[in-house]
């Protein structure tokens, strides 16, 4: 090829390859350092309708931009179930389909609903008996749940079930007529129905994450005043339910304030619950042709940037979801006429403004920190922190998209990882993994004789506010080995095998186990922040007892575990003659501060 041809080609390639601005980043790459799911309502074929996945450039846009999907009509009790005896699946599983194979997650929605319910649901309601309805909504959720077992993460089980003249008390005529209440409803009080649904749900798929959903609840009123109250109740008497759907309907400008929005969701995230940002769409006006103005695009992008910074400012915010995608495919323009453009991507699938303030408010964002999610690494409880103390940190909702985990480099941990790290006062901590909401971290052990210390995390160059934790002696916990905080410990037996129900520990009052949790505190040789712990014995310089068992057990070491990170401590115990075989629990005292409950060592 001669040398022009060679400029040509490239050239060529070049022009070839798409318009000459830059291509914008994809919201759910942007989302994925958040620990945000970036999702979006989706429809396939129902109703007999084209199935829009195979329009391409829904695909593309779909399956390029968005980390979840959320059928908005597939899974609905109309769609799925048109005939007591029928059951179509087959719109949801074109939907599934496509989330697996573009590695999306997928919310289901709903199973219980006062409106788009089957002719012949609606009919039999007016003389089936409050036993019949509750077997036909068990059987119903049976066999959705069921069917979409570990493939829909997350269900709306009850959809807006709260009137919008409730006074705020979640009960009685708070609750919205419905088929499921008023004609003849199921439970005979209160809101029976709704308790019963979310508990068929959960023995349907355990794992699922169960939420309720509605709107006008995205600030503080007597409609949030009704969710909150009836979720609560719920929850006191141990319903499964994991978080709230707040769906986002909203105007151009003005609704929700920004404080009303955030104190919402730190109220739910108070009582322990999830939340998602469900059904957003903005609505403009539109002329005749469905276009909005210039400025009017412009101020939705303020908008939807403004709610999405607040859901990254609150850290049980964790998920953000539009209620479609394409301006070319949405509800607002049949139920408000005059109105549309509400998406973030117009009828042609370009990106409208508010792509870019999305993006904007998902890399411009600070991360979040919490005093509650920085806890014990080997117990997951919080409180006050000990000097080397391992601790991780959930909710710091900026960090490596992928989990990243310390590589020491001259028997040396890193006290960056990704652009992650965690300072107490001015120290940086030394890290031992990272990932985006959550990161492991060891108290420098310069917090010594502090009565607190201030906690911050940075990423890249954006920094979280500064949360005071107390500082004690001691805070020890023992690893479990699984883990999760309780169960086998993380325990070696004498020959340096892991102690375990198949390999238990002889109780002849002659074996001694090594035991590992962190929290000891202080050692007689205070160990660079981030080392090794060097070859040798260094206790540490506080009392240790152990129990097995109830009974008391001979220590006969407690200190730095040799080659392992400093922070980490190494309790060796005696185990003592006389214990039932099987799972016994274990206790170590360091300082008069106990371990946490529930981890065992396993005795022959
Ligand atoms: O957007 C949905 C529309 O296509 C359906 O016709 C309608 C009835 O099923 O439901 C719309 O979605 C609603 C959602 O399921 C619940 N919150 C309000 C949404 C907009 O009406």
């Amino acid at each position: 090829m001669k040398p022009h041809f060679v400029l040509f080609a490239a050239l060529y390639a070049a022009f070839a390859a798409g318009p000459v601005f830059a291509q914008q980043t994809a919201l759910r790459d942007a989302a994925a350092p958040r620990a945000l799911l970036m999702g979006a309502a989706a429809d396939s074929n129902e109703f007999g309708e084209p199935d829009r996945l195979q329009e391409p450039d829904y695909a593309a846009t779909l399956g390029t931009q968005y980390s979840m999907l959320e059928p908005e009509n597939a899974m609905k009790w109309a769609t799925i179930h048109p005939e007591q005896n029928t059951y179509d699946f087959g719109p949801g599983d074109n939907l599934v389909a496509f989330a697996q194979a573009h590695g999306m997650k997928v919310r289901g929605h709903n199973l219980l609903w006062y409106s788009f319910n089957p002719a012949w649901l609606t009919t039999l309601a007016q003389t089936a008996t409050p036993a019949q309805m509750a077997q036909v909504l068990e059987d119903h959720i049976n066999t959705v749940v069921g069917h979409y077992k570990g493939k829909v993460f997350a269900w709306d089980v009850v959809n807006e079930a709260i009137s919008d003249s409730a006074t705020g008390t979640g009960t009685g005529s708070d609750i919205r007529d419905s088929i499921w209440y008023n004609q003849p409803g199921i439970g005979t009080t209160g809101d029976g129905f709704i308790e019963q649904a979310f508990r068929w749900a959960h023995a349907a798929d355990p794992n699922a994450l169960l939420f309720y959903n509605d709107y006008n609840i995205e600030q503080p009123g007597a409609k949030f005043n009704a969710v909150y109250n009836m979720v609560k109740d719920l929850l006191s008497r141990g319903t499964p339910i994991n978080g709230v759907g707040i769906q986002m309907h909203i105007p151009m400008s003005g609704y929700p304030s920004s404080d009303g929005l955030a104190q919402v969701i730190q109220q739910f995230g108070a009582l322990g619950l999830q939340v998602h940002i469900t059904e957003m769409d903005v609505r403009l006006a539109v002329d005749s042709n469905g276009q909005a103005s210039a400025a009017d695009l412009q101020t939705q992008a303020q908008t939807y940037q403004r709610i999405l910074t607040v859901c990254l400012q609150n850290p049980a915010c964790t998920a953000f979801q539009t209620w479609g995608f394409t301006d070319k495919y949405s509800w607002i323009p049949g139920s408000y006429p005059g109105q549309g453009a509400a998406l973030p991507f117009d009828a042609n699938y370009q990106p409208k403004p508010a792509v870019a303030a999305m993006l904007d408010a998902l890399e411009n964002t600070p991360p979040s920190i919490n005093t509650a999610g920085i806890v014990n690494a080997a117990s997951y409880k919080g409180g006050a922190v000990s000097p080397g103390e391992i601790v991780t940190l959930f909710q710091v909702n900026y960090g490596p998209s992928a989990l990243t985990v310390a590589q020491p480099q001259n028997g040396q941990f890193p006290d960056n990882i990704g652009g992650a790290q965690v300072f107490f006062g001015s120290t940086p901590a030394p890290l031992i993994y990272a990932e985006a909401g959550v990161v492991s971290a060891v108290a420098p052990f310069e917090i010594a004789g502090s009565q607190q210390v201030s906690v911050y995390y940075k990423y890249n160059s954006l920094q979280s506010a500064t949360v005071t934790l107390p500082v004690a002696p001691s805070a020890p916990a023992i690893f479990a080995a699984n883990s999760t905080g309780s169960g086998a410990g993380a325990i070696l037996n004498q020959d340096n095998s892991l102690n375990s129900a198949d390999n238990p520990v002889p109780a002849d009052g002659q074996h001694v186990i090594q035991v590992f949790g962190t929290g000891g505190g202080m050692l007689a040789t205070t160990p660079s922040d981030g080392s090794l712990a060097a070859p040798g014995l260094n206790d540490t310089t506080q009392d240790v007892t152990a129990t097995i068992g109830g009974k008391d057990a001979t220590v006969t070491y407690h200190g730095a575990a040799p080659g392992l990170i400093s922070g980490l401590l190494q309790v060796n115990v005696q185990v003592p003659a006389g214990l039932a075989p099987g799972p016994q629990p274990l206790v170590i005292t360091v300082g008069g501060v106990p371990s946490q409950d529930g981890i065992t060592v396993a005795v022959e």
